[in-house]
């Protein structure tokens, strides 16, 4: 039994999204941000970063909601999130998963917690744009690989869209939303089509606009 610590919309997100996909028993925990628990005592035990998520699988505790995924492909090998290993598409799947990670998801630290990058807190509205500037640089190029799609591997559904679809949801109120590109528009239309997207959606009470 997993149980997920989450807060709706958040990089939680992910991980509930690949466990509705998989289709195993999980229990969700509320991180409460209003109350800043990500911060409390109990919490940091859990992650002494105090961010969301973290998983907890029997004796494992995990945070990084992009490890939390590779994590539950293994442990649930066939459960169609990612393609075998050892295969050319395991190897782009863990391109994108690192790419997402390590590039715009990192980037939107920036965005949404400007002041973080700078000593001057003047100074954070204009790190927030630049952030914003290249997000939408990485959004023009990831949008180029996706082309006609329909997923990021090509024919093969994965994780990978999952996290693709967080992030796209995560612009939407940027000057320029990822969703002004057509193939990301279409990517992320497809992945809110699946029943465990929708699932997950409902359970954490997001409303529309979605992306
Ligand atoms: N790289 C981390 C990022 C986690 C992260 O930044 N989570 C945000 C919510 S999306 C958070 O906990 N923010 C609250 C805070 O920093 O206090 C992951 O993917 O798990």
């Amino acid at each position: 039994m997993h149980a997920l610590y989450y807060y709706p919309g958040n990089a939680s997100l992910l991980p509930h999204m690949v466990l509705r996909e998989i289709g195993a028993p999980f229990e969700l925990r509320l991180v409460d941000r209003t109350k800043e628990a990500q911060k409390s005592a109990e919490y940091l035990r859990l992650n002494p970063n105090g961010r969301i998520p973290v998983l907890v699988d029997g004796d494992l505790v995990l945070f990084e909601a992009a490890a939390i995924t590779l994590h539950l492909a293994d442990r649930h090998p066939g459960s169609g999130i990612a393609p075998p290993p050892g295969t050319p598409e395991r190897a782009h799947f863990y391109k994108w998963m690192v790419h997402l990670t390590n590039t715009p998801q990192a980037e939107y630290r920036a965005w949404f917690y400007p002041w973080e990058h700078v000593t001057d807190r003047a100074m954070a509205d204009t790190v927030k744009q630049a952030a914003g500037e290249r997000l939408h640089h990485m959004f023009g190029v990831i949008a180029g690989q996706l082309g006609k799609g329909p997923w990021l591997l090509g024919e093969r559904f994965s994780a990978a869209d999952l996290f693709l679809f967080m992030l796209v949801r995560w612009g939407r109120e940027m000057p320029h939303p990822p969703r002004e590109r057509p193939e990301i528009a279409a990517h992320a239309s497809r992945v809110l089509k699946r029943p465990a997207v929708q699932a997950t959606l409902d359970a954490e009470e997001l409303k529309p606009p979605i992306f």
